[in-house]
């Protein structure tokens, strides 16, 4: 499938970055062979925007110049003392602590995360996630170590989390949008969250509608055929009778998938179907306990027999956009963008104005209705349309 565009991009550069640390870090042996150090790139639009000098002699001994390459636009990467480390993969969290998979022999260990690495971000929920690749070194002899650096991600899934944002896993190909056709009922405006968050990080996006069994499959064939249309492929499956099981193996074969939707849409369960050694919880429908409660709790990333990784992520009640901003978000309805030029105004919100080619393209269906009505209602939540305060000031 092809790229599509979308979400921007920031140019590589050099930063010097001041951090503030805690006095019992500057001591420690280990953190003096630093030289790089991992941060986001909102810790260096902090540090700039908080004017400080870096050869302010008054508070030199507590704090210390770091200097970063900026990779991908997005990280900063710490050059540590690499002896003794080993490369791996996040694959869970537990509390403070992730599991981590060693590349070399497939071994997992229980690791903690290097303090400074938490001193340097500003969001602690986001310094290690689920998909990242990282530098560990092994510690003692039950399997345990800790992680020293994170490698730049790319492809990251995330959300706004109370002004914040949360990465829900990273490194990913793609992202499996899954839906069910009832029970939770279908929630097309859900779907599209999903797809503008997908666009806005540029990663390719599958829409899944599952538990077909469970109604008139000509109404779920044309909600399919719309997104279709769009150019996003789309499975109608069942956890249950198995349709679309082989297609969706098919889509997820050698790749690394994000798993996502909202609780009980049978996420887990579709896993199981695919790959029976994957062995996932699932809720009991035969359990009233059960219902609207998240049975998977945390985002597992799982190596599947036939090659490929999958997430499978925790429902979400609320999925909230991080970091677009209102005037961005019919950029992200990927139909939208034929008929932008045709609207009077540059900045037209394609809501009230009167020449509008969006208004004028639903009027004579080559945009559908409901993917507008979903537009607005978007925009009408504004207030959950976060944006990065780290974005233009770097
Ligand atoms: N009829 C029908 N039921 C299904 C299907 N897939 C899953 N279910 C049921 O839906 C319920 C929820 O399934 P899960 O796989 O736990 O859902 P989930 O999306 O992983 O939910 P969370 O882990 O809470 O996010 C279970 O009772 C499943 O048996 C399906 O295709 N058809
Ligand atoms: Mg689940
Ligand atoms: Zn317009």
């Amino acid at each position: 499938m092809a790229k599509r565009g979308g979400g921007k991009r920031k140019s590589g550069r050099s930063q010097k970055v001041r951090v503030d640390l805690r006095r019992n870090k500057q001591t420690r042996a280990r953190d003096q062979n630093l030289t790089h150090e991992l941060l986001s790139d909102e810790v260096a639009a902090e540090d700039a925007q908080s004017n400080e000098r870096l050869s302010g002699k008054g508070t030199i001994s507590r704090r210390r110049t770091v200097v970063g390459v900026e990779s991908d636009g997005d990280q900063l990467i710490r050059s540590i003392d690499t002896e003794g480390c080993l490369e791996g993969r996040v694959t869970s969290f537990i509390g403070l602590n992730c599991q981590v998979q060693a590349e070399h022999d497939g071994r997992h260990y229980e690791c903690t995360i290097r303090g400074i690495l938490r001193t340097l971000a500003r969001d602690s929920r986001s310094v290690v996630v689920t998909g990242d690749r990282v530098l560990f070194r092994p510690e003692g002899d039950d399997h345990q170590g800790v992680v020293e650096r994170v490698e730049p991600r790319h492809g990251v899934i995330s959300r706004n989390s109370q002004g914040r944002e949360h990465i829900l896993v990273s490194n990913i190909d793609q992202i499996l949008i899954v839906a069910s056709a009832a029970d939770p009922d279908l929630k097309p405006n859900l779907i599209d969250r999903y797809l503008i968050m997908a666009e806005r990080h540029e990663i390719e996006a599958i829409v899944c509608i599952n538990k077909a069994d469970l109604l008139d499959i000509t109404y779920l064939e044309q909600i399919a055929a719309v997104y279709g249309r769009l150019g996003y492929p789309v499975i109608l499956t069942s956890a249950v009778d198995g349709r679309g099981i082989d297609q969706l193996r098919g889509y997820l074969q050698n790749r690394q998938t994000a798993v996502s939707g909202q609780s009980g849409v049978g996420k887990s369960s579709l896993l199981n179907v695919v790959d029976c050694q994957l062995n996932l919880d699932t809720s009991d429908i035969s359990d009233s306990n059960a219902k609207g409660r998240h049975t998977t709790r945390r985002t597992r990333l799982l190596p599947m027999k036939n090659g490929g990784w999958v997430a499978d992520t925790p429902g979400i009640r609320q999925f909230e956009l991080w970091d677009v901003t209102l005037e961005e978000v019919d950029g992200y309805f990927i139909e939208f963008r034929a008929f932008v030029p045709y609207c009077r105004f540059p900045n037209c919100s394609h809501t009230h104005e009167q020449t509008c080619g969006v208004k004028d393209a639903m009027a004579a269906d080559m945009i559908d209705q409901r993917r507008y009505d979903s537009y607005l209602r978007i925009r009408e939540e504004n207030i959950f349309v976060w944006k990065n305060p780290a974005r233009g000031q770097t």
